[in-house]
């Protein structure tokens, strides 16, 4: 009667013991737009300081080589959702209908007890479905006094979006889910996108600092082909003086003839404005007395470009930082998957860009950095291939929900822990939206070492050497030297297609 007594003990406790292991994990998802990796600090960038974010790479892992499918914000985040590339889940520019009914890993996890929400951008234009909560900003969304949708219709909220984002976050985690199951929270800032209004706080940072520039920010695109040259996001060209640069009421027009207004301007408030005035008024006095060469004004306007941005990024990073305070002050954080990402990343300058779009580094790479300090030990960093196509089968197999066997991407938990198994040895890309800032349709594989872009339909072909050339400023895909390795890489990416079930374009 003792030993059924004490086996009975026994299983209980395993029982227990077992349940407190496998208890789901919450899960913050903090996302924002445009972000690039340039502009963290965690990253080895000396651009500027993100302290939060850093900390998030301080205690779990950085992914060094985490790259977008399709470097174009829309069809990124229908990536996200999905799992899968864009050609499988019909998102392949921002102006494609996205079908919110087809399986996303939010309504997985729905399906699998979890509390959904979903706060901020959105941009994928039907409402979103698989969240029991949503509030989320109209297309782009607006810095000032945006206007948000929930299921009760639409409303504007006076203050600046990257702390109301956060703020309705906070409100969400602290009064309105249910307690009593595990939360999925996509927290999903329009920050750092064009036009990059800075927020109250940060109006004046980098006034005094000369921010270094980038080694190709006066490219002349010799050495690539000619789509290169026929971009239209160029520092020197295509940013507006009063829409990108905050000189109200210039119409000194850009190379294309335009001159449009803030449109954020318009939204402040009159305090809002007053501290916006006072702070560009005084910098812009400044220029205008200044009778600047060519050159000179090119360095000007990346100053006051690159500026703003990292003013943006500012106000994610301390927002970030508030979230992080609540799952410490609450006892959450130990067992809360917290992930930052962007939807691509950014050219800061390189190549004389703003903007992404094109498969080169900068736009290909987006932030991404995860802490779980129930399961992941501190200060990983990760040199291997990751692609957007992984966000889902990794939250889902953090959830311990089952993968769909249809996403195209693959958990990278074992990648995390340390384990020995294959990982990829080349990721596929594909551009497809030819309009805006003039980029054409791409697609490519890139390995560890080489990058092969195809400008299909047009027969034309970049080839880089990342390790020679991690600038990729020249072009060696008709070089002799490169001619057996450029034949492998059209190999490996025909075998990606085949292997994502893509067409053939050419
Ligand atoms: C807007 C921007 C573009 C940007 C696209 C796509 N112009 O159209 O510069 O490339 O969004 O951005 S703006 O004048 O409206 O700011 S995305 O993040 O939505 O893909
Ligand atoms: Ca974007």
């Amino acid at each position: 009667m003792r030993s059924i007594f004490l086996f009975l003990i026994a299983c209980c406790l395993f029982i227990q013991c077992k349940k407190e292991q496998s208890t789901p994990p919450n899960i913050l998802f903090i996302f924002s737009d445009d972000h690039a990796i340039q502009s963290i600090s965690a990253y080895g960038f000396k651009l500027n300081v993100t302290p939060n974010i850093d900390r998030i790479a301080n205690e779990g892992v950085l992914f060094r080589h985490a790259t977008v499918g399709n470097s174009i914000c829309a069809p990124s985040r229908a990536t996200i959702l999905t799992g899968k590339h864009s050609h499988a889940n019909g998102k392949r520019t921002n102006l494609d209908t996205f079908d919110v009914y087809q399986q996303t890993f939010p309504r997985i996890l729905q399906e699998a007890n979890y509390q959904t929400a979903l706060i901020g951008k959105w941009h994928l234009k039907a409402n979103p479905q698989g969240f029991d909560y949503w509030d989320i900003l109209p297309g782009q969304g607006s810095y000032y006094n945006p206007d948000f949708i929930s299921k009760d219709g639409k409303r504007r909220v006076t203050g600046y979006n990257t702390d109301l984002v956060t703020d309705l976050s906070l409100e969400w985690l602290t009064e309105t889910r249910d307690q009593d199951k595990p939360f999925m929270l996509m927290c999903q800032y329009k920050a750092p996108h064009r036009v990059w209004a800075p927020g109250p706080d940060h109006l004046t940072d980098y006034d005094d600092v000369v921010l270094p520039e980038p080694y190709s920010l006066f490219d002349d695109y010799t050495g690539r082909s000619d789509f290169v040259k026929d971009n239209e996001m160029m520092i020197a060209k295509h940013l507006m003086e009063d829409y990108d640069l905050k000189i109200a009421g210039s119409t000194t027009p850009d190379a294309l003839g335009r001159t449009f207004a803030n449109p954020e301007l318009k939204r402040m408030t009159t305090e809002q404005r007053a501290d916006w005035d006072a702070a560009y008024d005084l910098k812009n006095n400044l220029y205008k007395e200044l009778n600047l060469s060519d050159e000179e004004l090119v360095r000007w306007k990346y100053q006051r470009y690159v500026k703003d941005y990292l003013r943006t990024v500012a106000s994610v990073d301390d927002n970030i930082g508030r979230l992080l305070h609540y799952l410490d002050s609450t006892g959450l954080a130990e067992n809360t998957l917290v992930v930052y990402s962007s939807d691509q990343g950014f050219y800061l300058g390189e190549h004389g860009w703003y903007d992404k779009r094109w498969m080169y580094e900068e736009s290909l790479h987006t932030p991404l950095v995860m802490k779980w300090p129930e399961q992941i030990k501190p200060g990983l960093e990760i040199q291997k291939l990751v692609q957007n196509i992984d966000y889902a089968p990794t939250l889902l197999d953090a959830a311990g929900v089952q993968i769909p066997a249809d996403m195209h991407g693959v958990s990278l938990l074992p990648l995390i822990k340390g384990s020995s198994q294959d990982w990829r040895t080349s990721i596929y890309y594909h551009y497809y939206e030819e309009g805006e800032h003039n980029v054409p349709r791409q697609e490519g594989v890139r390995t560890d070492r080489y990058k092969l872009i195809s400008f299909y339909g047009y027969d034309t072909f970049e080839l880089y050497d990342l390790d020679k050339d991690p600038q990729e400023m020249n072009n060696v895909a008709n070089e002799a030297a490169y001619q057996e390795i450029r034949a492998k890489l059209e190999q490996e990416l025909e075998k990606l297609k085949s292997q994502y079930g893509v067409e053939t374009n050419q």
